[in-house]
């Protein structure tokens, strides 16, 4: 098994609610390493490319005009099987439906303002990071605690 990336997006009701911190340390406490964060706007020429899947569906006007209606914190996470233990600690997609103890269902109540996203494979992830970080924004480093996170044949 190899280590994997995956894209989280902060969105921006979790922003304007204050819980960008608290988001960012379940991803950290599972042992995750970030290796890229920032803070920006989603445009609407982004989002379109992001949400490529959604385009031409009904509700894909008003994810655009919530996923631009204020800063996101847009970060990649790597370690073994990152993609499904992201998409583990947040959660289905609709808040009110997500049980206690995932992101979505300690924090939202929502469809739309779901709180994160996380891609949902490895393909989406490679095609996600490459949307939101340019190579140097990217960070290779060492994480002294993996020996203490994972066994050296699980990654
Ligand atoms: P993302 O992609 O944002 O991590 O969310 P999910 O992977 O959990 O959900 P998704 O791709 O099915 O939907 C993308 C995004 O659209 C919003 N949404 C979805 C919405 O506003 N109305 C809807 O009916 C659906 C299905 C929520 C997440």
């Amino acid at each position: 098994m190899a280590l994997e990336r995956t894209l989280i997006l902060v969105k921006p009701d979790a922003v304007q609610r204050g819980l960008t911190g608290r988001i960012l340390a379940r991803l950290e406490d599972k042992g995750l390493r970030l290796v890229g964060l920032k803070q920006m706007r989603v445009t609407p020429e982004l989002a379109k490319k992001h949400y490529a899947e959604h385009v031409s569906k009904p509700f894909y006007p008003a994810l655009e005009e919530f996923i631009t209606s204020g800063p996101v914190v847009a970060a990649c996470v790597e370690g073994p099987e990152a993609v499904s233990v992201v998409r583990t600690l947040m959660g289905p997609t609709n808040g009110r439906q997500a049980a206690p103890g995932t992101i979505r269902g300690d924090y939202g109540l929502s469809r739309q303002m779901n709180l994160i996203h996380g891609s949902d494979g490895p393909d989406a992830a490679k095609r996600e990071i490459e949307l939101y970080f340019t190579p140097e924004e990217l960070f290779d480093f060492a994480q002294p605690t993996a020996a203490w996170l994972y066994a050296s044949d699980e990654a």
